[in-house]
């Protein structure tokens, strides 16, 4: 029999060799581009437009945007403020269009966070009241028995349970327990293929609440959640070395980086997983703010879990914006698409020709104004989200799902942002078909 002193001396030793997730700096040129991608969003202060995401993506950068930073922050608080505090009945005059979801609500909180704000008045716990409610909601949706799903997704439940701990405020056993379960049972696992983002996101929640011994009862559950997890990200590693796919790489890192683990290989993973988004960022894959926003913590070594105890005080380089070159570099060519939906009847095929560089949104536009072609769409803080195609509205927990012929997911924010950043349609170069197909909210495909 080994000695429990040699027993935990080993353990010790193999504690002491618990491998990390570093990312070495990236070339701060590389990096200043896409900070400065993030600057024309901060003049962007409508109620429509903003974006919490984006305040803390830059908050937890290297990079600073000077006063437009307060000023952005002031009008996070008084849209959130007037939006989920007022009344919001269409005939008020409050001048708040649609209530913020408990989605944008958490990742308001966080924003709070990154400027080192508790929320704690009476309005703050209003405000944490929402987001419990929001969670006990979501908890009887998915019901007793686990059989239900959440009305938004494990994504928005993992993000309110990290915006509520990042403010050291618990929830019940019960609504931890939730996300628990679906982690051991792979219920957010779409069509075979694991959702990285989501997990990542729970991954993140589970150590915030490991952190500050939140939910004791539960505590050996989210220890082996958390190495759940980190496992089935680092297995969803692709060749070229992104979790999951490109987008997913950011918040799979943000977590990696706050999980050492021994004996996983995770120290090289995340060297090859920083090569790759390398390659994607100088290829000018990170163009959506969103993913910018999810991206820059990571490249100055920080995670949303910086957010439990930010540091104000760090000091971070001026953003400048950058000067545009009033020459375009090359004359764009004429490129066709074909616009194919085969959900419905009769199926809808019709090419278009199009210059390239033009965003799918733009092929929808030309098909709308052709005639015989409609398409609704609404705002989200990746951009715009298609939810209607010729009349067919998605409904619970159904999609438009973009697709590149013959049946491949496109990973882009496919539809440029309505704020005109995202163009995908490179990625459709030459005749291509640009598909559409109707789906549920299963066949996310990454
Ligand atoms: C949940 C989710 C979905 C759900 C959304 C519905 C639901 N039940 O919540 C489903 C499965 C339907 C979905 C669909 C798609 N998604 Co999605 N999705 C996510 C995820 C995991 C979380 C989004 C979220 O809740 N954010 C938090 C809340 C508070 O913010 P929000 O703005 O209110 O969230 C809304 C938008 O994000 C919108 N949305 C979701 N996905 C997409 C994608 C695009 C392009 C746009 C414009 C909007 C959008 O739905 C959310 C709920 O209303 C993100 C992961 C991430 N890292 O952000 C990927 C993510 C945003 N999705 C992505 C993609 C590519 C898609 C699809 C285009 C896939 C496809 N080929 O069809 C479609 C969108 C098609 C369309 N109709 O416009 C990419 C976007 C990459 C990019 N370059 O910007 C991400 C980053 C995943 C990834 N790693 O590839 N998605």
């Amino acid at each position: 029999m080994v000695p429990l002193k040699v027993l935990l001396l080993l353990s010790g030793v193999l504690g002491a060799l618990a491998e990390l997730c570093v990312i070495p700096q990236m070339d701060s040129q590389l990096v200043e581009k896409l900070g400065q991608q993030l600057l024309p969003w901060m003049d962007r202060i409508s109620s429509e437009q903003l974006n919490p995401s984006v305040y803390v993506g830059l908050r937890l950068s290297s990079m600073q945007a000077g006063t437009k930073e307060d000023l952005y922050l002031h009008s996070l608080k008084l849209d959130y403020q007037l939006c989920l505090l007022g009344s919001v009945s269409s005939d008020d005059n409050s001048g708040c269009q649609t209530k913020p979801s408990a989605g944008h609500l958490a990742l308001y909180l966080l924003a709070l966070r990154a400027n080192c704000e508790f929320v704690g008045s009476r309005k703050g716990d209003r405000l944490v009241s929402q987001l419990k409610w929001f969670l006990e909601d979501e908890k009887n949706a998915i019901g007793h028995n686990h059989e239900g799903h959440p009305r938004t997704s494990y994504y928005q439940y993992s993000l309110s349970i990290l915006a509520l701990c990042v403010h050291q405020k618990r929830v019940h056993d019960s609504v931890v327990g939730k996300l628990l379960y679906a982690i051991e049972h792979g219920h957010h696992v779409r069509q075979g293929h694991l959702s990285v983002d989501t997990e990542a996101m729970a991954g993140l929640a589970f150590t915030c609440l490991e952190r500050f011994f939140f939910n004791p009862d539960l505590r050996p559950r989210i220890t082996m959640a958390i190495e759940t997890v980190r496992e089935k990200i680092l297995k969803a590693q692709t060749p070229e070395g992104n979790f999951g796919n490109v987008y997913s790489t950011p918040l799979a890192l943000q977590f990696l980086m706050t999980s050492p683990a021994s004996g996983v290989g995770l120290g090289a993973a995340c060297l090859k997983a920083r090569a790759s988004l390398q390659t994607s960022i100088q290829g000018g894959a990170f163009q959506n703010p969103l993913m910018i926003s999810q991206l820059l913590p990571v490249l100055n070594h920080k995670t949303y879990l910086d957010l439990i105890f930010p540091d104000c005080q760090e000091p971070r380089v001026m953003l400048v914006p950058t000067v545009e070159d009033p020459s375009p570099a090359h004359i764009p060519e004429v490129i066709s698409v074909t616009l194919k939906v085969s959900s419905v009847l009769p199926p809808y095929k019709q090419t278009f020709f199009i210059l390239s560089g033009s965003s799918l949104e733009d092929v929808l536009k030309m098909a709308q104004n052709i005639g015989g072609f409609t398409y609704e769409k609404k705002p989200s803080l990746s951009g715009p989200y298609l939810t209607s195609v010729l009349g067919k509205e998605v409904g619970d927990r159904e999609f438009w799902q973009l697709l590149r012929d013959p049946d491949t997911p496109l990973q882009q924010a496919s539809l440029r942002s309505v704020f005109g950043t995202t163009c995908f349609i490179e990625e459709l170069l030459g005749p291509q078909t640009a598909g559409f197909r109707f789906a549920d909210t299963r066949h996310h495909g990454k």
